[in-house]
């Protein structure tokens, strides 16, 4: 952290400021509410589950307030000790927050995730809010199905309908969470909108390109590493590997004549454009990484677990 000099900590500003966790199953629109805040492509979204793989903070600055939102991996039954690394990552970020919005998808029956993302919530006993997202698509039924389930086990949280494709349907929800904050000092500079290093944003780009472009299983089983990352004057050069679990998904990763590849690397350079404003050289590898996702050592490589 910098150094700040007295008087930039005089001039520091404050008001009400926390940590804000969103909270639902895989693929209810977290990551995308956050995207839609920031005006800014933080966080890979996909219509593929469990996309998000580690806590990415998204810092919305007013003059008045400043909320840490934590887009946490959506909750799931543990399988891999990737997941195990998820379900931990989603644990610490409810610890960390002031706030908790839980976030329902109407769009789908309410099961057991519901559940577990419910139970979690209560647990806290910190203050929450629900939100039901996806109102542009939904019908009122989904609707009021999803707001029964959620009300059992929490039954004092304030209510949102809203489309996290639509900004101008989130400023409700915005004002309520800035009510339930304390007051303080900011916790970030009022410039910075994330925690993550533009490489980390950068390989959950290509890990976008590569749920949008890969079918069923596949992508679950890759993770992206940014290996180099040069700024030239005029451009930037980008080398990352895309690691796969076994040799038949290098095949299929790499496509006929490289043609998979090829797709990848076009999409995923069209991604970077939106964080990137310099031209981009992306040079793309492809590893057999086995059994990744129950290594530890490789999920600390890769950033999804703790050191
Ligand atoms: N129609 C509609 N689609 C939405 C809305 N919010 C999100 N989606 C879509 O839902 C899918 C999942 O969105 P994500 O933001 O990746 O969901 P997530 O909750 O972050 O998912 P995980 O990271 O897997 O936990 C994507 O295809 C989004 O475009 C919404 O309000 N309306
Ligand atoms: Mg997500």
């Amino acid at each position: 952290m910098n150094t700040l000099t007295l008087d930039e900590l005089r001039a520091w500003p404050s008001g009400k400021t926390g940590h804000v966790v969103l909270l639902g199953r895989p693929n209810t629109g977290k990551s995308t509410l956050v995207n839609t805040l920031l005006d800014y492509h933080l966080a890979a979204v996909s219509q593929k589950p469990q996309t998000t793989r580690r806590n990415c903070l998204g810092i919305l600055t007013d003059e008045n307030s400043q909320i840490v939102f934590i887009d946490a991996p959506g909750v799931h039954e543990p399988q891999h000790q990737l997941d195990k690394a998820m379900d931990h990552a989603i644990s610490r970020a409810l610890e960390e927050a002031d706030v908790i919005v839980c976030i329902a998808d109407p769009t789908r029956d309410q099961g057991d995730e519901s559940l577990m993302v419910a139970t979690r919530a209560a647990a806290t006993r910190k203050p929450t809010i629900l939100v039901v997202n996806k109102n542009d698509v939904a019908n009122e039924e989904g609707m009021k199905r999803a707001e029964t389930f959620f009300r059992v086990h929490l039954p004092e949280a304030a209510l949102f309908r809203v489309s996290a494709l639509k900004k101008d349907t989130l400023q409700p929800l915005v004002a309520a969470i800035v009510e339930l904050l304390p007051e303080g000092p900011f916790l970030f500079d009022p410039e910075q909108l994330t925690d993550a290093f533009e490489r980390d944003i950068a390989s959950e780009l290509i890990r976008e390109a590569l749920l949008e472009s890969l079918r069923d299983e596949v992508p679950h089983a890759m993770a992206v590493s940014v290996d180099v990352w040069k700024e030239k004057p005029k451009a930037v050069h980008i080398t990352a590997t895309l690691h796969v679990e076994r040799q038949s998904q290098k095949g299929i990763v790499i496509g006929q004549g490289g043609s998979m590849i090829k797709k990848v690397k076009s999409k995923a350079i069209t991604k970077l454009r939106t964080i990137i404003d310099k031209p981009i050289r992306l040079d793309l590898f492809v590893k057999v990484t086995s059994d990744w996702r129950n290594r530890g050592d490789m999920l600390r490589d890769f950033g999804l677990a703790e050191r």
